[in-house]
């Protein structure tokens, strides 16, 4: 039985489970949800035939490393044809980036990955096309083109054009694209256009057997006025999606990319995407280990654990649009192995942006997020040609081949880590509770599930520290081998420590 569910008999069992109430809609069983997922750059990953660029056959030589790393999930920035090297502006939903290979490249990755037990979760982007798609093209030259009405036009004022719209090349109108000019909005007050989406996320589950999508700024689907953001259609649009792609595959995983305040995350459940990305605990994360201090990281986490189950949400330290995790903590090694413990033992759906377990750096412009993968100390780990992008200069020291070789190295501890997750039911699926510690610099939860009890302690701070916790437990450690113990040991600065907990006679 899942744990999920135990818990929720558990819950009703309090109540009498003789008058035991119907599952609240949104605590229906988990379609088998990841434990630990795994965010690519296809072009910056491994470039198998030496022109520069990363590729689908290159990424799926490196299945072995991420399934040893202990992921059992991958989701692919965008795969699909687009002009641009990030792929968020496609010119062809149904066709893979001739960058990165073809179609059939695309099914063999997937068909390796579900050798590996590892799920596909590939980008889609819903709100805009890129301004190159044929669709915009011929409603651009001819306003009676088909897909004239999939975009969104109005008149110039005065010769120019409003705030997120822009001058049409052609003749003296303005067309919306709420990010760039070079990505018009598609327009879903045409119900063709979430029609064609539907086609489109059909054909990715049914021909190219993905285990679902993660979806690119979906708070932005539909404009009212002036109004770009959570607008009520743009919740219709997301139930109408959800639903769909839960009927034609029960067994699919949407996560949406809701860049926002928890009160409004929550109000994209329960019936819209499965999941969504919890931006508030990424960033309490990063901040309690950047300042030392807590803060408002539990109360955050518990937020989302009252509203949601916990397969319904993702924390994560960083993505490909936000200052890579290791640069945010100053090139701190010590803050990237604490944020990494608590990340993987919180509960919800953790997501690691590829590089973040070697520490790779980065900042902005974003080609700087998302700069090659360090392989080996030069960028002939990546390539056997000029990469696309000039990679870190600390690939000489921050590399997969060097962390390979050091004992306790950053890569080990997450390897460690998620696998861990992966075989404890309580880190995967278990409740969290604070422990109260009386000293902000001192983070403490429990993650219980019916049967087993695990405590993460993390000093954040920079001295040592003691923590006393109420009843008689045993304690052994799950980072490092050594003895059961009586009690905590003092608690080093900048350390993070997990221990499964038995209470004693
Ligand atoms: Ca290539
Ligand atoms: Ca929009």
């Amino acid at each position: 039985m899942h744990p999920l569910i135990l818990l929720a008999l558990l819950q009703v069992g309090n109540v009498g489970a003789q008058h035991a109430a119907p599952l609240p809609q949104n605590a229906a069983p988990p379609q088998s949800h990841p434990t630990t997922c795994y965010e690519v750059f296809v072009r910056s990953f491994y470039d198998s035939n030496g022109d520069g660029i990363g590729d689908l056959p290159g990424l799926t030589q490196k299945l072995d490393y991420i399934s040893g790393l202990g992921a059992d999930c991958v989701w692919l920035m965008p795969i699909a044809e687009s002009p641009s090297y990030h792929g968020y502006d496609v010119t062809d939903y149904y066709k893979v980036e001739p960058d990165y290979g073809t179609n059939d490249d695309f099914k063999a990755f997937v068909a390796a990955a579900h050798q590996h037990k590892i799920r596909v979760l590939v980008d889609l982007v819903l709100n805009h096309t890129s301004s190159e798609h044929p669709w915009f093209q011929e409603a651009l030259r001819d306003t009676t083109a088909p897909h004239r009405g999939w975009y969104r036009w109005a008149p110039t004022q005065g010769g120019a054009c409003p705030n997120n719209w822009h001058k049409s090349p052609v003749r003296d109108e303005c067309y919306f694209g709420l990010f760039w000019s070079g990505m018009p909005d598609l327009n879903y007050e045409n119900p063709a256009v979430l029609d064609e989406m539907k086609r489109v996320a059909r054909v990715w589950l049914d021909s190219m057997h993905v285990d679902g999508f993660r979806l690119d700024a979906v708070r932005h689907l539909v404009e009212v006025g002036n109004e770009v953001s959570n607008t009520p259609g743009t919740h219709q649009v997301l139930r109408d999606f959800g639903q769909y792609v839960r009927g034609i595959a029960p067994q699919s995983y949407t996560i949406g990319e809701v860049w926002d305040n928890p009160d409004v995350i929550l109000t994209y459940y329960p019936d819209q995407l499965d999941a969504y990305f919890a931006f508030p605990i990424s960033e309490a994360l990063i901040e309690a280990v950047r300042t030392g201090k807590a803060g408002g990281l539990l109360p955050t986490v518990e937020q989302f654990q009252r509203a949601e189950p916990a397969y319904r949400w993702a924390p994560f330290q960083r993505n490909h649009d936000q200052t890579r995790a290791m640069t945010a903590l100053a090139n701190d090694t010590a803050g990237a192995r604490l944020a990494v413990t608590i990340l993987l033992t919180l509960p919800g759906v953790p997501f690691v942006y590829y590089g973040e377990e070697i520490g790779m750096t980065g900042d902005k412009p974003d080609e700087r997020l998302r700069t090659p993968m360090q392989w080996t100390a030069s960028s002939r780990g990546f390539t056997s040609g000029k990469p696309w992008e000039t990679l870190q200069a600390d690939t000489l020291t921050a590399n997969v081949a060097a962390q390979e070789r050091r004992p306790n190295s950053l890569l080990k501890l997450y390897r460690w880590l998620m696998r861990l997750r992966g075989n404890d039911a309580a880190l995967r699926d278990g409740r969290l509770e604070p422990v109260e510690t009386g000293n902000d610099a001192l983070l403490a939860y429990m993650r219980k599930d019916g049967t087993a009890q695990v405590l993460v302690v993390a000093n954040l701070g920079t001295t040592p520290a003691t923590l006393a916790v109420p009843g008689r437990f045993s304690y052994r450690s799950l980072l490092t081998a050594g003895r059961t113990r009586a009690s905590l040991p003092t608690l080093q600065p900048r350390t993070a420590y997990i221990y499964e907990i038995t209470q004693r006679p």
